[in-house]
């Protein structure tokens, strides 16, 4: 089987495309990535050779038609990914995440091509801190930033392709992934490494606002089961009834690296900060029989913070220049 993955030098996509080659010896990878300032190479690094890279951009309709046309299957992780950024800069967001999905629409469509797409929970809005509901695939969309927003409207084309077109689709919307490969912006890897630094971690507000975690090693074998026996046409929810609040997850960084557990500092809130997401996997358990793998989150942290250890030429180039973009939001 020929598949490209795109957004495969990304953090999921990577380490996608690391289990796919590992567990799959008949599955054929191309990966079209753009190499933004989010992509890297050496992500790439352990599958050397058995993957084709393809760098190239995914709202570019020729690269997309060319790789599309000699492909049995299409994943597509690409997108600007980063929340604070949207808040800063949104147009990169509408040209990859709205602009890119209609071009790998457009092609999969022409050759008929079977296309999972990859979202995100945030397409649902927030949860109250002591609601007892979770989204499930019924809820109503509701984005908030304008990242979840370009990943809703990305939704919403992929549903409309699949039933106006008979596009050969199925979607899935996870909450917020943690492990190896993931950039030094987003929250747990920050707080990794400025441990590292011997720099504070930094908690935006009060720290109450909850994610839930799931490791991406679950995630990336949920999108396996949905891509071989998924319903055409069909969102499924990835979750691992994983929620915790920001500040739990700095204490158990700070734990678990031998530091006191109230050495962090409050920064800045995030404008517009979604308080709560959480998942209802049920339709994904029963209907897929999909169980996830990493079920005690303090263990996965700690194997995390030890690739990070391990790992600093990976992380090292982008540390500086991230944390200088935080500076100026005081963050
Ligand atoms: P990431 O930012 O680490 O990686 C994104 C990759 O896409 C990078 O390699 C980048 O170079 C590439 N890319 C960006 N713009 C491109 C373009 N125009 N053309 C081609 N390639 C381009 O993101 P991630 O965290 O790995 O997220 C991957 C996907 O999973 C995204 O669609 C995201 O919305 C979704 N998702 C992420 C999470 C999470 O917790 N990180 C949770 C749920 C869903
Ligand atoms: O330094 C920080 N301090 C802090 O308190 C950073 C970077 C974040 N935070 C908070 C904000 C969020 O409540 O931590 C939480 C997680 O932040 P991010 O890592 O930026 O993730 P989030 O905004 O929740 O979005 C992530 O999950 C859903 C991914 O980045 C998205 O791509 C995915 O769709």
């Amino acid at each position: 089987m020929r598949m490209l993955v795109t957004g495969g030098a990304g953090f999921i996509g990577s380490n996608f495309v690391h289990q796919t080659v590992r567990e799959r010896p008949d599955v054929h990878v191309t990966v079209l990535d753009a190499l933004t300032y989010a992509g890297d190479e050496r992500s790439l690094d352990p599958v050397d050779g058995r993957v084709v890279l393809a760098k190239g951009d995914v709202a570019d309709p020729d690269i997309v038609d060319r790789l599309v046309k000699d492909a049995d299957l299409v994943v597509h992780f690409a997108a600007e990914s980063h929340n604070d950024n949207s808040l800063h800069d949104p147009w990169p967001f509408v040209r990859t995440n709205v602009i890119g999905t209609y071009q790998l629409l457009e092609a999969v469509r022409r050759y008929d091509v079977r296309y999972h797409h990859v979202s995100t929970d945030e397409v649902y809005g927030d949860l109250e801190l002591d609601d007892p509901a979770k989204f499930t695939p019924e809820t109503p969309y509701n984005p908030s930033s304008p990242y979840s927003s370009t990943k809703a409207s990305s939704d919403l084309l992929v549903r409309a392709w699949a039933r106006s077109f008979g596009v050969r689709a199925t979607i899935s919307n996870c909450s917020n992934n943690y492990g190896p490969y993931q950039h030094v912006e987003k929250f747990i890897p920050r707080q990794i490494t400025n441990v590292v630094d011997g720099v504070r971690p930094k908690l935006y507000g009060t720290g109450e606002n909850v994610r839930d975690w799931i490791h991406v090693e679950d995630h990336n074998s949920a999108v396996w089961r949905i891509i071989e026996d998924g319903r055409l046409g069909e969102t499924y929810l990835i979750g691992a009834d994983g929620e915790k609040d920001n500040r739990t997850v700095i204490e158990l960084i700070l734990e678990l690296m031998g530091q006191p557990s109230d050495a962090y500092d409050h920064v800045n809130d995030r404008p517009g900060h979604d308080l709560r997401y959480a998942i209802d996997a049920t339709k994904l358990r029963t209907e897929l029989g999909w169980e996830p793998r990493y079920t005690t989150f303090a263990d996965g942290l700690a194997a995390t913070i030890e690739w990070y250890r391990a790992n600093e030429a990976w992380w090292r180039p982008q540390k500086d220049a991230t944390e200088a973009k935080y500076a100026v939001l005081g963050r």
